[in-house]
C-alpha cells in the first residue's frame, strides 16, 4: 500500500513536470514569451512561498514539540543522568534558536530583496568584518558546547564507587547475558576458546568464577548502589542502551568496556510516576548488529536491597549449574 501510494505520488510529479514543459513549448510555438528570466510579479510570488514556507516549518517543528513532549523518556533514573539531560537540553535550545533564526533571516532577506525591475544589487568581493563575525560566533559557541561536554563526558565516564555490585554484559547475535561477580565480587576470567553449549561466556575452570550468577532476559540492580558494568561482545560491535538511565556504551569483540552508575529510582517507583503499571527499565541494543536487532533487549529491575538479596539467593552459581548439567548428562 504505502509502496503504491508512492509511486502514485512519484508519477503525478512526474507528469506535472511533463505539463510545465508542454505549457513552456505551446508558448513559445504561441510566439508569446521567449525570454527566460522570471518576471517582478514572478519572483514576488516565489519570495513570498519561501517565506510561507519558513512560518510552515517553524509551526511544525513547534507543533512536533508539544504533540510529541510526552512520548520523550521519563525523568532520568540515575545519578549522573540529570546531567546528560541538561547537556542534551542546552545543545538542543541552542540549536533550535539558532535554526528558527537563520531561517526567518533567509525568508526576511528573500522577501526584502527579490528581483525589482531597476534595481541593481550591490556588489562587494570581501568584508573582514562579516568574515570574523559569522567565523568567531559560532566557534566560540562550538567550543563552549564541546568544552562543556567533556567535561560530562569527564565526571560520567570514569568509575569512581568504593564498592559497587560488579557485572559483566555479555552481548551476542542476539542477546544479552549478565554475570554478577558473585560474593567474590571478582568475575572468574573467560577466554572464547572455551565457549561451548554448555558454557556460552566461555568461562575458565578458576575458582574465581565458581560463585558467578550468570542471567538471562532479566536482571536486577539495587537503588543508591553503584554498578559497575564491564561488556564485553562474542561476534559484532554491539551497543548496550539503557536510556532510562541515560548510559550507553559500545560493546567490542576482543577488548572490555565498562560503565559505571547509581540506579536512584526503582521499577516500582518508576511505574507509579509514569501511571504504567507494566512499566520497566530495558537494555537495549543501538548498534544495527543483524536480522535480530530489533529483539535484541534485557529487562532491567531496580529494587530495595532486601529484594536484591531475596532475588540473589534464588540465583543458581555458575558452578551449581555446571553440577546440575552434568547430573543429567549421567542421567541420559
Ligand atoms: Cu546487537
Amino acid at each position: 500500500m504505502t509502496f503504491l501510494i508512492l509511486t502514485t505520488i512519484a508519477l503525478f510529479v512526474i507528469a506535472i513536470v511533463r505539463l510545465m514543459n508542454v505549457y513552456d513549448l505551446s508558448a513559445e510555438i504561441r510566439g508569446g514569451r521567449t525570454d527566460d528570466r522570471a518576471t517582478e510579479g514572478e519572483s514576488r510570488n516565489m519570495a513570498w512561498l519561501w517565506a510561507l514556507f519558513v512560518v510552515w516549518l517553524l509551526g511544525f517543528l513547534a507543533w512536533q514539540f508539544f504533540e510529541y513532549k510526552d512520548d520523550l523518556l521519563p525523568r532520568a533514573a540515575s545519578a549522573h543522568g540529570p546531567a546528560i539531560d541538561n547537556l542534551f537540553n542546552t545543545t538542543m535550545v541552542i540549536i533550535t534558536l539558532v535554526f528558527a533564526l537563520t531561517h526567518i533571516v533567509l525568508a526576511y532577506q528573500i522577501v526584502k530583496n527579490y528581483f525589482r525591475n531597476g534595481r541593481k544589487a550591490t556588489y562587494f568581493a570581501h568584508s573582514n568584518k562579516l568574515e570574523l563575525i559569522w567565523t568567531v560566533v559560532p566557534a566560540a559557541v562550538l567550543t563552549g558546547l564541546i568544552v562543556y561536554g567533556l567535561t560530562v563526558w569527564d565526571d560520567v565516564i570514569y568509575p569512581k564507587a568504593e564498592d559497587p555490585i560488579v557485572v559483566e554484559l555479555y552481548s551476542k547475535q542476539f542477546d544479552w547475558t549478565a554475570r554478577y561477580a558473585g560474593k567474590d565480587k571478582v568475575l572468574g576470567k573467560s577466554d572464547y576458546r572455551k565457549i561451548d553449549a554448555g558454557n556460552d561466556l566461555g568461562l575458565l575452570n578458576v575458582p574465581e568464577a565458581n560463585d558467578d550468577i550468570i542471567v538471562k532476559g532479566e536482571m536486577h540492580l539495587v537503588k543508591d548502589k553503584p554498578v559497575l558494568f564491564k561488556f564485553r561482545s562474542r561476534d559484532v560491535i554491539h551497543s548496550a542502551y539503557l536510556p532510562h538511565f541515560r548510559v550507553q556504551m559500545n560493546t567490542v569483540p576482543g577488548m572490555e568496556t565498562a560503565f559505571e552508575f547509581t540506579p536512584t529510582i526503582t521499577t516500582e517507583e518508576m511505574r507509579k510516576e509514569t501511571g504504567n503499571e507494566k512499566f520497566n527499565y530495558v537494555i537495549l541494543c543501538n548498534k544495527i548488529c543483524g536480522t535480530s536487532h530489533y529483539n535484541m533487549q534485557m529487562d532491567v529491575i531496580v529494587e530495595t536491597q532486601e529484594e536484591y538479596d531475596k532475588w540473589m539467593r534464588e540465583q543458581q552459581t555458575w558452578r551449581q549449574k555446571k553440577a546440575t548439567a552434568s547430573a543429567e548428562s549421567i542421567i541420559q
